[in-house]
């Protein structure tokens, strides 16, 4: 089987604004695949239609179709890529040491179950499209000070990466601290660094640079 000659398709939002898109076509990207992009509109409910139902399960995007296989959730995209393709021989997705890459899942885990004030009240736009925002809530203050905290204690090493090699939850970590640091909201300036450093990658600017039409 010629997998990395195949051309997988993700199903993302049309807008390209999906925090949880940009991770899965990261991870793509980062295993050496070129993937086609496939946009639903996700605003006119193209994910509720039938097709995209039966696909999905989820009737959410990303959504990985590879080899015949179609998988959507994000992290279950990029475990599923790092498990197909793995290394050595293949650039590793999470961390090979068992407990580091349990601890970048329990990141991503976090990443994509809490912080919901800050998540809704600086949105993936500020990010993408440089949307500016008002001011944050107490309870979205709150969700950026354990945002801080927790990815304090993870960099407190002061190298590059969470993990001495980047992983994939380096890429989710400095999306959240991009909606913050990206909008002009107070960030401690170690985390600014290392957002903006992980924003650098070739794979986050292939992201960035796809066109949106709003
Ligand atoms: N946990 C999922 C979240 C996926 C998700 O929430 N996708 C959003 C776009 S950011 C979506 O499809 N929303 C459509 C809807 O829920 O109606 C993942 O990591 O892939």
């Amino acid at each position: 089987m010629t997998l990395l000659n195949a051309a997988p398709v993700l199903d993302v939002d049309a807008l390209y604004l999906s925090p949880y898109a940009l991770s899965a076509y990261v991870a793509l990207i980062e295993k050496g695949f070129e993937p086609v992009l496939r946009p639903v509109d996700l605003a006119a409910g193209e994910h509720h239609e039938a097709d995209f139902a039966r696909r999905s399960l989820t009737r959410r995007v990303p959504l990985l179709t590879l080899d015949g296989f179609m998988l959507s959730e994000s992290s279950a995209i990029a475990e599923y890529l790092d498990e197909l393709l793995p290394a050595p021989g293949h650039p590793p997705l999470y961390p090979l040491d068992l407990r580091e890459r349990a601890r970048a899942r329990q990141l991503q885990a976090w990443l994509r179950s809490d912080l919901m004030p800050l998540r809704a009240e600086r949105s993936t736009e500020v990010v993408f499209l440089a949307r500016h925002l008002g001011a944050l809530t107490q309870a979205a203050d709150d969700a950026a000070d354990r945002l801080f905290e927790a990815a304090d204690a993870l960099l407190a090493h002061g190298s590059e990466h969470l993990f001495g090699e980047w992983c994939i939850a380096d890429t989710d970590l400095a999306l959240m601290i991009n909606r913050l640091a990206i909008h002009g909201d107070p960030v401690p300036d170690s985390l600014k660094r290392y957002a903006a450093r992980q924003w650098q990658r070739p794979s986050v600017q292939r992201w960035l640079s796809l066109k949106r039409d709003v």
